[in-house]
């Protein structure tokens, strides 16, 4: 009985002493608090936007944030867009000093981190619109995701901006 309650102390000692260390407790609590995302699950479709072109019959393009959860993981697959027939991903690079694209299949999700397609940069283009979309309309975009989820969101369409069109030529 007396060697028992002497070990008993003694393994709750090592135990403490194995969870406890002071740096990793410290590193994780900040990590957590400047992320602000430790809270945060799955995904969020924001700001998706779509950009006529200046000439009719020229693909359009569309911009989006996805905001991915801190345990988020996975795949964007594929994107669609009502009021168009086909969508494709592209990833705008610069080559010799000229912007260039190339389609994308996939685009990874970072945990935490957000994904932005915006001029210059990832984006969609959109071939086939139908004629009933205008500028100041809404159409719905819908990202897919290797696991088979889907997050979609109102689009706002808009004309074709004179800003820079971040290499969306042809
Ligand atoms: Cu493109």
């Amino acid at each position: 009985m007396r060697s028992l309650s002497l070990l008993v102390p003694f393994a709750m000692l090592a135990l403490s002493a194995c969870t406890t260390t002071p740096g990793a407790e410290a590193a994780s609590s900040t990590a957590a608090s400047e992320t602000g995302a430790a809270a945060t699950t799955g995904m969020t479709l924001t700001d998706a936007m779509i950009q006529l072109p200046a000439v009719p019959g020229r693909p359009a393009a569309a911009y989006f944030t996805l905001t991915v959860g801190a345990d988020t993981t996975g795949k964007l697959v594929g994107v669609t867009v009502a009021h168009f027939k086909r969508a494709e991903m592209h990833q705008s690079k610069m080559v010799g000093g000229a912007m260039t694209m190339d389609p994308v299949d996939t685009v990874a999700l970072t945990p935490g981190k957000p994904i932005l397609f915006a001029p210059g940069s990832f984006h969609v283009m959109l071939f086939e619109a139908d004629s009933t979309l205008k500028p100041g309309s809404t159409t719905e975009l819908t990202l897919t995701f290797d696991s088979g989820k889907t997050v979609s969101a109102a689009a706002k369409v808009t004309a074709a901006g004179s800003d820079d069109m971040g290499g969306m030529k042809m």
